[in-house]
């Protein structure tokens, strides 16, 4: 370490975020974060960081000040040699960020959604069915959280169906990768070459389907929305960040339910609207993009704590979410509370672009589970998959009973 601590007022932590300890249980670590300071020194990394809900917040909404640009991962790629060229959306601001979100927004948006909600609907029905036709003990994670993202979203995609077993594993070695190279990066990499080498063969027009979300970008390059040399680019953003990250929302929403039972009984009694407010409550009860680096673009001061200009900043977006000077009760799964302002999502112009396609396909799973099923609970100890964005699931055995 070269790097002596750049401010006299940051609070140090030698903690380790990415240690396995602290992902398999971060809730401790992001409590302490909170309580040292408003922003927190990480010399381990040689970061700083935030986990209260104002100053995440603020600072996911400064772009400018904030900026993503310099890459959301530990690591400056400008000084290194990429494993996967920069994502045009995650990592570029304004102006380079806006034409290709622009077309994103459409795409993903409520009114080309809209056609998609009643297949999407009866897909649900279909592998709810199917499931509770086999029993009602199950992997709740195998069985829906990864089974009816797989089922509807390649699809819409516009992707074959060989391969599609790649998805997973690749995203989840994309948002390991945001992290420091420890043993889940160094556990990912043998595949990254594969895995890399598949997902960039299925963004190409010909191999897409012509109706879907990737022919959809590529018209866009048509019309000079955006260039033929962003499309495939923009097509891998879907095939990173549209599996993973909905897979364990619809685990985290699932493991509150198995773990809620009056909760279950509110959205059984009621399922429209309480699925769509559940999945939000579950997101900020989970997070399950737990965090996100920035770089200042120039000198700051947070909170009394100077920020050098060029020092990366990890936002806490889960801690942030279980701020208790924001929410009432945050450790609480409570699908009465008012759930929005939470940044599980992330807040500003990088919000997530395809919330709305991870909130239909919760709406789905959702009502589908609860027109058969009066109650959930845990049918023996449910286990993380360790990641080092995302707050993930292995496995969560169920028990369900049928109305
Ligand atoms: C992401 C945390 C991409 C891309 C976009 C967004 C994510 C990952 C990859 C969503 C990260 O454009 O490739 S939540």
């Amino acid at each position: 370490m070269t790097t002596s601590v750049p401010s006299s007022h940051a609070s140090i932590s030698h903690a380790d975020p990415f240690g396995l300890d602290v992902l398999k249980d971060p809730l401790p670590f992001q409590s302490d974060l909170r309580a040292a300071g408003a922003v927190v020194y990480l010399d381990r990394y040689e970061v700083f960081a935030m986990g209260r809900y104002t100053e995440v917040h603020a600072a996911l909404t400064d772009w400018q000040t904030f900026q993503s640009a310099a890459g959301v991962g530990l690591s400056n790629f400008r000084h290194e040699t990429p494993w996967r060229p920069p994502s045009l959306l995650l990592e570029a601001d304004p102006p380079h960020h806006d034409a290709p979100r622009a077309v994103l927004t459409k795409v993903l948006g409520p009114r080309a959604l809209a056609k998609l909600r009643t297949s999407w609907l009866l897909d649900a029905e279909i592998l709810v069915d199917e499931v509770l036709a086999s029993g009602t003990e199950f992997d709740a994670v195998a069985r829906l959280a990864a089974a009816f993202p797989l089922r509807v979203f390649p699809d819409a995609v516009g992707i074959p169906e060989s391969g599609r077993k790649n998805l997973l594993p690749y995203g989840d070695h994309v948002f390991n990768a945001f992290g420091p190279v420890n043993s889940l990066v160094v556990k990912g990499a043998p595949r990254v070459g594969e895995l890399s080498c598949w997902v960039n063969a299925q963004c190409s027009r010909e191999v897409l389907s012509d109706d879907g979300f990737g022919a959809q970008i590529w018209a866009a390059a048509d019309r000079g929305d955006i260039t033929y040399e962003q499309a495939p680019l923009m097509v891998r953003s879907l095939l990173s960040a549209g599996v993973d990250t909905t897979v364990n929302g619809l685990a985290a929403v699932l493991y509150a339910f198995a773990t809620h039972p009056l909760q279950w009984a509110r959205l059984h009694a009621n399922p429209i609207p309480l699925a769509r407010t559940a999945f939000d409550e579950a997101v900020r009860w989970e997070s399950p993009v737990q965090t996100f680096f920035r770089t200042a673009t120039r000198d700051i001061e947070v909170g009394g704590t100077l920020i050098p200009d060029g020092r990366k900043i990890l936002l806490f977006l889960g801690s942030a979410n279980r701020d208790p000077r924001r929410w009432e009760n945050p450790d609480e799964f409570d699908i009465n509370r008012n759930p929005s302002g939470h940044v599980g999502f992330g807040m500003g112009i990088h919000q997530c672009v395809g919330q709305h396609v991870a909130r239909l396909e919760s709406e789905a799973l959702l009502t589908a589970l609860a027109r058969r099923v009066k109650s959930i609970e845990l049918a023996g100890p449910a286990h993380r998959h360790l990641n080092n964005t995302l707050r993930s699931w292995e496995e969560i055995p169920v028990k369900v009973h049928l109305r």
